[in-house]
């Protein structure tokens, strides 16, 4: 091994972290690249994601052609990131890749020396016509590249990845990569899984493999730390409704309680498995006929019999209705979405999601873990004492929705890693499309009137946000560096579009069941799934209205291009905005 590769010392980027604070708040132009990790050696990592080009191309007719004539994503792919970027042979992988109704998507690594570099990925979207109709990448160019054969062993990393996550490997196999720097060096690493179920933790840790620093971390977990605010006194205003047959068999195949290999009568199937305790005790509620009608007792704690039954049944259903209304639009079993059987589609299965309703590990919150295709998405759901008896929240839909659509955002951007949404700024669109999602599903007329989040669990008037929708235009960004502050913003931006869609185009009731018709209301989730997975890894704020726009010209030959640009530049996304400066300028001709 060349002596360069010992001496070659990884700068880690820790950093003393103040008491129990949060990690440091990174400057406004490292939004887009960085995101600190509390350790559980009172420090804090700062893991680097090269900042992701994206180029869209509309519908102009000189687009980038591929230059190859067969029907091979892959080698068309390679093809196509090779010469775009004029990089030689065997400098890109394939990763993962699928064909939906109108586009063609490749998901790629970037190879040095044979070995994939983790955080430097492309995306190609091609159209039905084989042209290049967006690209994304966020490719390294290395001044120092260590030895590609490890100092340190797997056990050796695996020790102190489990010391420094808190945690234990989780036996899923392990691999060796490289990462990039921020100081413009690619690391070596082992990496591998670490969990910590009392905790909460999951993340994919990567140990250098000459230095044995943990260098870089995903964290496949969407925290919500939701904000506490006033108590003002609330009674739901929906009551419960007798729901019959529910399940849409064109995106459930064998209905929610059935995985191709046994039926079920229990909140556990092919989507989702809905359960009362921790994460690590799959058990689940019997009913001997599918009749799944527990009456929730308000004046009674969340932990009674009958409660938890009804919490349970809820948490089922929603997450089952968000699984085949997604599908509808495009998070299909190819497009990396949670089925354990995925009947032959494509993709992995054995992942659908495990959902832990009265989770002891926490209150007064809920998380999304969003590991890679193949391993299930973990949604666990809290109680939370802000009122007495206390409240669920497996009963409030648009926690469970919220929480789904993490997954849902989380494997469609960059392919199914669930690996890149990982910067501040990525990680606050998020939030912001998973609370624009609860608000797109509570849509029953034309009408759309402020939106909150957590007003049950919280017994409060205001919810968990610091406005129903945040007035704040793109530049607040400069002052935010909290995930969820940030997605009010993104969340109020995609607001606005709904509302200009709708108005312009109308509203369709029967939305969750048909995609194919021209109302706003429809128009809006496709785009927005169609844009997931055009955008780049850890996209910005700009990058994901780009990939809103070219989704829109991809599906609708950009007939709603004005529309969607007067809304995102009436939030300040508009033609000129970047750096966090608004700009409310609209193309020209609109
Ligand atoms: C480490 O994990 C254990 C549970 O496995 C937990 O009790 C402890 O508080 C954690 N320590 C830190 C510093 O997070
Ligand atoms: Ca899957
Ligand atoms: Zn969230």
């Amino acid at each position: 091994m060349p002596v360069n590769a010992l001496v070659n010392i990884v700068v880690l980027a820790v950093m003393l972290a103040s008491g129990a604070a949060a990690a440091p708040p990174p400057v406004t132009s490292q939004l887009a690249t960085l995101r600190a990790h509390d350790l559980a050696t009172d420090s804090v990592l700062l893991s680097y994601y090269p900042e992701s080009t994206f180029e869209t191309f509309g519908k102009s007719a000189d687009r980038p052609v591929h230059k190859r004539a067969g029907d091979d994503l892959k080698g068309d792919a390679i093809a196509f990131v090779e010469s775009h970027l004029k990089l030689g042979p065997d400098s890109v992988a394939f990763k993962s890749g699928y064909v939906n109704d109108i586009a063609k998507h490749a998901y790629l690594k970037q190879v040095i020396k044979g070995i994939p570099v983790a955080n430097a990925v492309a995306n190609v979207v091609f159209d039905k016509d084989g042209k290049v109709s967006a690209f994304g990448y966020s490719f390294v160019k290395p001044t120092t590249i260590p030895s590609t054969t490890p100092s340190i062993n797997l056990q050796e990393a695996i020790t102190r990845a489990e010391s420094v996550v808190n945690g234990t490997y989780n036996q899923h196999p392990a691999t060796l990569e490289f990462v990039a720097k921020q100081d413009n060096s690619v690391a070596l690493a082992h990496v591998l899984q670490i969990e910590n179920e009392h905790t909460g933790a999951w993340v994919e840790a990567f140990v250098d493999a000459h230095s044995g620093d943990v260098v870089h971390m995903t964290d496949f977990v969407a925290k919500s730390s939701y904000r506490a605010l006033h108590i003002t006194k609330q009674y739901p205003t929906q009551g419960f409704d007798t729901i019959l047959d529910p399940q849409d068999l064109l995106s459930s195949r064998l209905g929610w309680h059935n995985d191709g290999r046994a039926t079920t009568t229990i909140t556990a199937g092919n989507n989702a498995v809905a359960y009362g305790g921790p994460q690590s005790l799959t058990t689940s509620q019997s009913s001997p006929i599918l009749n799944f009608i527990y009456p929730q007792n308000p004046n009674q704690q969340p932990t009674t019999q009958a409660n938890l039954d009804a919490a349970r049944t809820n948490a089922f259903y929603v997450a089952n209705v968000v699984h085949d209304f997604s599908y509808k639009y495009g998070f299909t079993e190819e497009a990396f979405n949670f089925q354990n059987n995925n009947f032959g589609y494509g993709g992995y299965g054995n992942d659908r999601v495990s959902i832990s309703v009265q989770d002891p590990s926490g209150r007064n919150n809920a998380f999304f873990a969003t590991p890679p295709d193949g391993q299930s998405g973990r949604m666990s759901m809290f109680l939370w004492d802000h009122s007495n008896p206390w409240r669920d929240g497996s009963l409030e839909n648009s926690i469970l929705i919220h929480e789904y659509t993490h997954g849902i955002t989380n494997r469609m951007t960059g392919g199914g890693t669930g690996a890149c949404l990982q910067t501040y700024e990525s990680g606050g669109l998020g939030e912001g499309w998973s609370d624009a999602m609860a608000e797109w599903a509570t849509h029953r007329d034309s009408s759309v009137p402020d939106f909150y989040v957590g007003q049950y669990v919280t017994n409060s008037a205001s919810g968990i946000r610091r406005y129903p929708y945040s007035t704040n235009p793109y530049s607040t960004l400069r002052f935010l560096n909290e995930v969820h502050d940030i997605g009010e913003v993104w969340a109020n931006i995609l607001h606005n579009v709904y509302a200009a869609l709708v108005k312009q185009r109308g509203f369709f009731p029967d939305a969750r069941f048909n995609p194919t018709v021209f109302f706003g209301n429809v128009i809006f989730l496709r785009n927005f799934i169609d844009a997931l997975a055009i955008q780049p890894c850890n996209p910005t704020f700009i990058q994901a209205r780009n990939a809103w726009i070219q989704a829109d010209i991809n599906r609708y030959d950009g007939a709603n291009y004005c529309i969607l640009w007067g809304a995102f530049a009436s939030r300040g996304l508009g033609v000129d905005a970047g750096n966090y400066q608004d700009d409310f300028n609209v193309p020209s001709g609109c």
